[in-house]
């Protein structure tokens, strides 16, 4: 049986929800479509996969006009809901307060329909030349010590994001789509093991939709290594899409990059199901990494078989 996962997009006219999932659609390129973007009449569907579900963001356009009919219809928009992303405009300070009110609105009828959805929530529009700011930092900081005391009973995550940094979009949704299943608990625990087996920097499983499943990072990233890191990952982003090209033979891709790291990226196929690994490791380590890289192939398979069957 398919399962099918509702998500609800919230949050003000021009926050950039719609912007994030068509960032998330087409993962490269999309910043011309972006440019183009006008304000959502009311709701907009977009579908995707993950590993077998089907989920559905219902991308609400936050017009004024738009919340005060969720407000008066609010079974029909938010009935059934799983997750609900919830977007700040970081950079829109003079709304902050209708942009929590809008929040409470939505949260209290979760509330009267005990319906215990969990949140997240993003601090969107945190580009990358005001990521030092302390005046946002402190913003974020405390909008987010306010929601956390006033929503208790809500299982709510945080995150900073902005369409100049890819992988923050695509952790946005991934970190909501595991929150559906225990046995993602599994997978994170074994990636943590194997961080350290590897001495790796970054160890990622990708489905194949460039939707991060789970990943763990070395607690010990030099400042050396990291924008090389991240732009690794942005490309294992692009290379997965073209490894499912049809004329893509090979299973795997190893490319060494100037600085000594080496970024590897390994199909694997569980069923109708194709899956990627992105792995980013120093060069000096990468004879026991492929030695011990099979074994840990066999482990990753053993949990995902159920999860995919
Ligand atoms: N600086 C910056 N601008 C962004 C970012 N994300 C989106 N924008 C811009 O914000 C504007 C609004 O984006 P939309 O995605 O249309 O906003 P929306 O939340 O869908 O708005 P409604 O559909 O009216 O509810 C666009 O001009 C985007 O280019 C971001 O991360 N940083
Ligand atoms: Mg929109």
């Amino acid at each position: 049986m398919e399962k099918l996962v509702k998500i609800i997009v919230s949050g003000l006219d021009n926050a950039g929800k719609t912007s994030i999932l068509t960032a998330l659609d087409k993962k490269y390129d999309f910043h011309k479509d972006i440019i183009s973007l006008t304000p959502t009449i009311r709701v907009e569907y977009h579908t995707t996969y993950f590993l077998n579900q089907k989920v559905i963001f219902w991308d609400c356009g936050g017009q004024s006009q738009y919340r005060e009919l969720y407000e008066k219809k609010q079974d029909i928009y938010f009935d059934g809901t799983d997750l609900m992303l919830f977007i700040i405009d970081i950079q829109d300070k003079e709304r902050y307060e209708t942009s929590l009110e809008y929040l409470d609105m939505i949260l209290q009828h979760f509330n009267r329909n005990k319906m215990d959805v969990p949140l997240i929530i993003s601090f969107h529009k945190f580009d990358p030349e005001i990521r030092t700011n302390g005046v946002y930092i402190e913003e974020i900081e405390s909008i987010r010590e306010n929601i956390l005391k006033k929503y208790s009973n809500f299982k709510v995550l945080f995150q900073q994001t902005s369409i100049y940094d890819l992988i923050s979009i695509v952790q946005l949704v991934s970190y909501g789509l595991s929150v559906f299943d225990d046995k993602f608990f599994d997978l994170s625990e074994l990636l943590e093991n194997y961080i350290y087996e590897f001495n790796c920097k970054s160890l990622i499983l990708f489905d194949r939709n460039g939707i991060i499943i789970s990943e763990f990072y070395n607690s010990e990233i030099e400042p050396e290594y990291y924008v090389e890191l991240l732009e690794s990952i942005k490309e294992h982003l692009f290379l997965l899409k073209r490894m499912q090209q049809e004329s893509y033979e090979a299973e795997n891709n190893l490319i060494t990059n100037g600085s000594g790291l080496l970024s590897y990226l390994h199909r694997i196929k569980i069923g109708e199901e194709s899956l990627f690994i992105s792995v980013i490791i120093q060069e000096k380590y990468k004879d026991p990494f492929m030695e011990k890289f099979s074994e840990f192939l066999i482990e990753i398979r053993d949990i995902l078989t159920p999860i995919l069957a």
